[in-house]
């Protein structure tokens, strides 16, 4: 099954819209306006679509983007975010995420997901920022794939300061002011055990692919080292304290 809502709703108010692709691997295309899609069981291609991709803007269409929530539910989807800051849910099944500009919260789920993010997209609109990643419980085997840093230009990044467990992935001269703009924020990849950081197995992303065509190994993040630079950033701070 394929729906295209895009032009046709040109003159309708501007209603958010809720589709139910159901059953059978279906192509769903949204509108201008803030789409919520379920794609039900099957290998669903899901766009949410938006004002930018149409030039000259059409009279009356939103000026900003908006962002869509997409669920591609079991099966191994696809799902495209657009210009804004998007939410995508790939369920169970491996599936792709594309969040495009603005910062997205994306979500691949059960099954071993590609998340594709070029981080000037992130860094081009008003709303940017980092896009943030969320897995979960027996979350598989998942990778994040850089369009635009080689591997020379990645940083990774905790601010042990403030006892944070996310970790940032952005490139170097972004982190320089010690603020990720454009790169990506992956939600409670640490815990903090008995005082100290350890891998949280639930959340992990486990690869990043550069554009240059390495795989860096995140499971292979050197524990030691940030716990080291955390015991002395807890030990300054008692000393300021
Ligand atoms: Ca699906
Ligand atoms: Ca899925
Ligand atoms: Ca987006
Ligand atoms: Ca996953």
């Amino acid at each position: 099954m394929s729906i295209f809502l895009g032009e046709h709703h040109l003159f309708t108010k501007y209603q958010p819209y809720t589709i139910y692709a159901l059953g059978g691997n279906d192509t769903v295309r949204g509108t201008v306006l803030s789409n919520t899609i379920y794609g039900g069981s099957g290998d669903d291609y899901l766009n949410g679509y938006s004002s930018l991709t149409l030039y000259p803007k059409p009279w009356g269409w939103p000026d900003q983007p908006r962002g869509d929530t997409l669920y591609g539910e079991s099966g191994n989807d696809t799902l495209i975010g657009n210009e804004s800051s998007d939410s995508l849910y790939g369920g169970t099944g491996n599936d792709k995420l594309f969040g495009y500009e603005g910062g997205d919260f994306l979500s691949g789920g059960e099954g071993d997901d590609l998340y594709t993010v070029t981080t000037s997209d992130n860094a081009r609109y008003s709303d940017a920022g980092p896009d943030h990643i969320d897995e979960q419980l027996g979350g598989g085997n998942d990778t994040i794939k850089f369009t635009d840093l080689d591997r020379s230009e990645i940083s990774l990044n905790v601010d042990i300061d403030n006892s944070d467990t996310d970790l940032w992935l952005s490139s170097s001269e972004d982190l320089e002011d010690g603020q990720n703009d454009s790169g990506v924020i992956i939600e409670d990849f640490f815990v903090i055990k008995d005082g100290s950081y350890a891998f949280n197995n639930d959340n992990v992303i486990e690869n990043v692919a550069t554009a240059d065509n390495y795989t860096v190994d995140l499971t292979d993040i050197d524990l030691d080292a940030i716990n080291a630079a955390y015991e002395a950033s807890q030990a300054s701070a008692a000393t300021i304290a």
